[in-house]
């Protein structure tokens, strides 16, 4: 019953019209990650890199990805790098890994200033 009154009036309508297209751009300006490989709780041979790819394109200079092992050391790799030709794809370049449990920490940075933070881990044979 509520709902339908609130339809019937067009300044609630409009309002609530509003209010869900400000959190849908706004969630869509974010970026998450969309692809990652190695995929969460993997179990592979040791990658010679972690590539990410994300919903939105990134900032290349605050954007990045490092990788730590169990006992919280970084792995030794190179710089991560947002691909030039695609920046909605951020990648880390490996030395070669011992086997063990990996985490990866990510940072995204959108076209639009927001960061976004995350991690998971996977493991090496
Ligand atoms: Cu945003």
């Amino acid at each position: 019953m509520t709902f339908f009154l609130s339809l019937r009036s067009p300044l609630r309508w409009l309002a609530a019209c509003g209010a869900s297209l400000a959190v849908a751009s706004n969630a869509f300006a974010h970026a998450s990650p969309t692809s990652r490989d190695p995929a969460p709780d993997a179990e592979v041979a040791a990658p010679s890199v972690v590539t990410i790819r994300f919903s939105e394109p990134l900032e290349p200079a605050f954007s990045k990805i490092a990788l730590v092992d169990e006992a919280g050391k970084r792995a030794a790799s190179l710089a991560s790098v947002v691909d030039a030709q695609d920046r909605k794809t951020m990648h880390l370049e490996l030395k070669p890994l011992a086997p063990g449990r990996y985490t990866v920490q990510w940072t995204a940075v959108a076209d639009d200033g927001h960061r976004t933070k995350g991690g998971y881990a996977f493991n090496v044979k």
